[in-house]
């Protein structure tokens, strides 16, 4: 493929914004954005000089780095020095940058004063408020910046769970304050706590005179009606979002609720059980014949077939109709399950808050104790800690407890693993640690059996705790990591190690599957918010929704234990 002088510039405009948004050196930037220039102007193909040996040096402007790297891109479509620039700083910033009316200058305040580094964090933060009071910013940006977004929003047709619901809560709050209506509830994959979902399914049950279709689809935010009938509408929202309304009788309600909660091969699954005992089951009820003989409650409709509810995290004919069958059902852990978080940042790195706002709004959740595991100073862009920063710390801690009541705070870091798979700090520093989660931060891309060797060798050092997001993926923005996941959850087994599910909703990893098979291996899985800020203690909520769907029952979870009993399950790790 023949690269053109402005696939070049492009290259070289993209590392400029990087440079600047990680606050390099200004000559530095400028240079890269004087290339962008000549490369834009100059009237041949830089390729065919290179193809006819001519010395790029030769152009003003260009010196012997810039001409290298123009070959290298003539060579190969892309540079070296932009993927590292790319690997430390997170992906999403990129995305940012190519929003109309934001240049690097503001990406670089958005991600410093707000740690917001992906379009849906920004799309948040601005319907939020929280973008027009930063510095060069005002309410007119604010509003392109939504704008903007929701244009760019129609190109992704599935939704991050948390995303989906800060739409779905407003909605049903709305709809239940409709005269008439009794009853509303979200079903579909959101109901069964999906990582994504694809559009809302809601019913209703509703007095016939209730005007509840006619006040749907004039909900504020509906964009577009697609369909509307006396007991089924579809609207679109202007997040695009798309919306399915049902209403049904209240005598339907819960094999309504079971038929558009799915998944569809669980649905197919039981329909069949029911087939098997002479029944037909739809949305409508469970029938013999064409008499009815359940469907106002789920309960009733899986009674029906001889099985007791199931939860809908579970419901993906994955095994639990046979699990259910048995009576061996596990009983999921719950969001009320959890004692504590045992991972957690504050302003010290790239957080928001301070330890003391962080502690307390942790002990307003409902949590006993929190973890602080900042970076270490490997990742230079979250201003990780040196040993000296990192003591410093421990000893605040050790005051604050003493002024502390009914939460405790641990010590802990979020250590890098290097290239080699040794640990960012020395044992002499981690030692002085309750805790220690190592977490793969740059070489994604190794193989899988050096990725995996990387890891486990960290695994062996002698205060590792803890892997924390340990598959490395970013919901639509980054895949997996290549590693082989069982080796890790059995050496974790051996070594008396945990594995973290990262409960931010861009990341929700530990994924579903491998929740299930650190159970059966008997590794306990610690459910983290990675908090930032104070309000991301809510998403614990999401890492739960992933961890049923994983599962879990409240003993497989670390996190569920009282702090007297974690104690000596973080020092067993300890040598
Ligand atoms: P999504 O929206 O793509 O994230 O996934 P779902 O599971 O919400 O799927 P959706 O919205 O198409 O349908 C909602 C539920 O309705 C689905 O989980 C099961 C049920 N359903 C839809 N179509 C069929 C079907 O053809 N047969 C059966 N048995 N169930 C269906
Ligand atoms: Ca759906
Ligand atoms: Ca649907």
């Amino acid at each position: 493929m023949a690269v053109h002088n402005a696939d070049i510039a492009a290259v070289f405009d993209e590392i400029a914004n990087l440079l600047e948004i990680e606050d390099a050196n200004p000559f530095r930037v400028r240079a890269y954005r004087n290339a962008v220039r000549i490369l834009e102007s100059l009237g041949h193909e830089a390729s065919a000089m290179l193809a006819e040996g001519e010395d790029l040096t030769k152009i003003p402007g260009i010196g012997k780095d810039l001409a290298g790297k123009i070959a290298e891109i003539v060579d190969t479509g892309s540079c070296r020095a932009l993927k590292k620039l790319q690997k430390q700083l997170p992906p999403g910033l990129s995305d940012l940058l190519h929003l109309p009316g934001l240049g690097p200058k503001k990406v670089k305040v958005l991600y410093h004063d707000l740690d917001v580094h992906t379009l849906n964090q920004l799309h948040r933060a601005a319907r939020d408020g929280r973008v027009h009071e930063l510095p060069g910013f005002g309410a007119k940006t604010e509003q392109s910046i939504l704008e903007a977004i929701e244009a760019h929003a129609g190109e992704e047709h599935r939704f991050k769970l948390a995303t989906a619901a800060q739409y779905a809560r407003p909605l049903v709050a709305y709809l239940n304050k409709i005269s008439g209506v009794d009853q509303v509830e979200l079903a579909g994959s959101f109901r069964r706590a999906k990582e994504t979902v694809g559009d809302l399914d809601i019913l209703v049950v509703a007095k016939r005179s209730s005007p509840v279709m006619d006040r749907f689809v004039a909900y504020d935010e509906v964009k577009k009606v697609v369909s509307k009938g006396p007991t089924r509408s579809t609207v679109i929202l202007a997040s695009k979002l798309q919306v399915d309304l049902r209403k049904v009788e209240a005598k339907s309600f819960g094999a309504a609720l079971h038929y558009f909660t799915g998944s569809k091969a669980h649905n197919i699954a039981v329909r069949r059980l029911g087939q098997g005992r002479g029944l037909k089951i739809n949305e409508y009820g469970v029938f013999k014949g064409s008499k009815y003989v359940a469907g106002a409650t789920e309960e009733s409709v899986f009674k029906s077939v001889g099985l007791p509810w199931i939860p809908p995290e579970l419901r993906e004919n994955h095994g639990e109709i046979e699990a259910a069958t048995a009576k061996r059902l596990p009983e999921l852990v719950t969001l009320a399950d959890l004692k504590g978080d045992l991972h957690v940042h504050t302003k010290a790195t790239d957080g928001r808050h301070s330890l003391r706002e962080m502690a307390d709004a942790a002990k307003n959740h409902g949590l006993h104790y929190i973890a602080i595991t900042e970076h270490s100073r490997r990742l230079t862009v979250a201003h990780g800690l040196d040993p000296k920063h990192l003591h410093a710390q421990v000893d605040q801690i050790d005051r604050l407890n003493e002024q502390l009541d009914g939460i405790t705070v641990l010590k802990g870091i979020e250590v890098d693993i290097l290239d080699d798979g040794r640990l960012d700090l020395p044992d002499s520093v981690l030692q002085r640690l309750d805790l220690v989660i190592g977490a793969v931060h740059s070489k994604f891309n190794l193989s899988r059996s050096k990725q995996t060797e990387r890891i486990l060798r960290a695994m062996d050092q002698r205060y590792f705790t803890m892997l924390a997001h340990p598959s490395g993926r970013l919901i639509d923005r980054r895949e997996p990591y290549d590693v082989d996941m069982l080796k890790i959850i059995r050496a974790a087994k051996q070594r008396g190690c945990y594995l973290e599910l990262n409960a931010h909703p861009e990341r929700l990893d530990l994924l579903d599957v491998y929740c299930q098979m650190a159970k059966e291996e008997g590794v306990l899985i610690s459910i983290n918010s990675d908090a930032h800020r104070v309000d991301d203690f809510d998403n614990l909520r999401y890492g739960v929704g992933q961890a049923r769907r994983g599962w879990l029952a409240k003993d497989d979870v670390l996190n569920t234990r009282s702090l007297r009993s974690l104690r000596p399950l973080l020092r067993g790790t300890m040598g």
